[in-house]
């Protein structure tokens, strides 16, 4: 087989940060982040599509193994789309909580007080599936192989979180379980497979969350200096 061939290389367009500017904005981002908080009740206020455009397009500039972008990311506001994939979902969620899921699993979700029923898939005014793809399809219709596509997808899925949270909405992220289902019902090919899906709009005005505190740097570190 023959090497494609190579991009281009171009200068890289880099500005460099004073010091105490650099400083400043660690700080400042970390804080910001630091108030992300999972949302699992939403209002129904509608939410620009060019938000979820933004969002859209800054996952897609995540790195990713060989440059392949194996991701694609569905939106969805249609409201019939929105309660079928609800009554899909909550099927699947409710076997998985009545039988499927071992003992040891419920216990370790019980302080967050999830449950089978998952209103936010028609509360949210919008709902974004990021599905990976496995493989990639060459012109002729033959296999590409695609690489570390579980990072790269996870690591677009952050930073599309980053820029829900950025834009003052909130998210959260939801893996129904198993969610083949979401090929058939949103009609994506074979090379596709779900990966995650996120409810995006305003939380419900009265939503209360876990009150969790995170690992300090301390816990989450080791340094070599
Ligand atoms: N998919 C289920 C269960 C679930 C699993 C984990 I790990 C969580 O952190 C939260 C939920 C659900 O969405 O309820």
């Amino acid at each position: 087989m023959e090497n494609p061939p190579a991009y281009p290389h171009v200068p890289l367009a880099f500005e460099r940060l004073p010091e105490a500017e650099m400083t400043r904005r660690a700080l400042d981002f970390f804080q910001w982040m630091n108030k992300r908080r999972s949302v699992r009740f939403f209002s129904d206020a509608s939410v620009p599509r060019v938000c979820i455009e933004q969002a859209i397009q800054t996952a897609g500039t995540a790195p990713s193994g060989a440059h392949r972008q194996p991701w694609k990311f569905v939106a969805i506001s249609n409201a019939s789309l929105k309660h079928q994939l609800r009554m899909a979902v909550e099927a699947e969620e409710r076997r998985s909580y009545e039988s499927r899921m071992p003992q040891e699993w419920l216990k370790a979700l019980a302080p967050i007080g999830t449950n089978w029923e998952k209103p936010f898939l028609e509360q949210a005014p919008w709902l974004v599936v990021c599905f990976e793809e496995i493989h990639g399809v060459t012109p002729d219709g033959g296999k590409q192989k695609n690489y570390y596509v579980q990072e790269s997808c996870g690591i677009a899925c952050g930073l599309f979180i980053a820029a829900i949270h950025n834009m003052g909405l909130a998210t959260l992220t939801h893996t129904p379980s198993p969610m083949g289902f979401l090929s058939t019902l949103l009609r994506r090919p074979a090379n596709e497979r779900p990966f995650m899906l996120f409810p995006v709009g305003y939380p419900s005005l009265d939503v209360n969350v876990p009150d969790f505190t995170r690992k300090p740097l301390s816990e989450l570190s080791i340094w070599y200096e």
